[in-house]
């Protein structure tokens, strides 16, 4: 059994998303193994986001990130870190397919609704950032 971390970022929480989304994985077959409603200052989303801070959308990126609270989930299940990012969808909401989080939900890259980790050792990584 693998672990992923997800998130559904300030949009989905204020469009009172959570439930919905966190019913998809649930059904998909993961187990939660922890979550959280919290809010990030900068330092922890400049450090979540780390590998982007020289793209040009990376100021808005923390902003957008920061601005209301997020429910955070350390989710397990096979192959947790692939399955969650197939029920995600692709990261531009355009390109997302119906049937997805992200296809079903959003219309706008920098307002996705959702995060999900994409590899193994930034689950770990992310989930040490989260919980600890
Ligand atoms: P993902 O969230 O699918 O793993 P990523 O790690 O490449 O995608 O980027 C992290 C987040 O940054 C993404 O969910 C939304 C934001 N982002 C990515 N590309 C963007 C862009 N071109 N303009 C604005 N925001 C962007
Ligand atoms: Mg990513």
């Amino acid at each position: 059994m693998e672990k992923t971390f997800v998130m559904v970022k300030p949009d989905g929480v204020s469009r009172g998303l959570v439930g919905r989304i966190v019913a998809r994985f649930e059904e998909k077959g993961f187990t939660i193994k922890d979550a959280k409603l919290t809010q990030l200052d900068r330092q922890l989303a400049e450090s979540h986001y780390e590998h982007l801070n020289s793209k040009p959308f990376f100021g808005e990126l923390v902003d957008f990130i920061t601005s209301g609270p997020v429910f955070a989930m350390v989710l397990e299940g096979k192959d947790a870190v692939q399955n969650a990012r197939s029920i995600i969808g692709a990261t531009n909401p355009t390109d997302a397919i119906a049937g997805t989080i992200r296809g079903d939900y959003a219309t706008d890259v920098a307002s996705n609704i959702i995060h999900g980790s994409d590899s193994p050792e930034n689950a770990e990584r992310e989930i040490g950032l989260y919980f600890h």
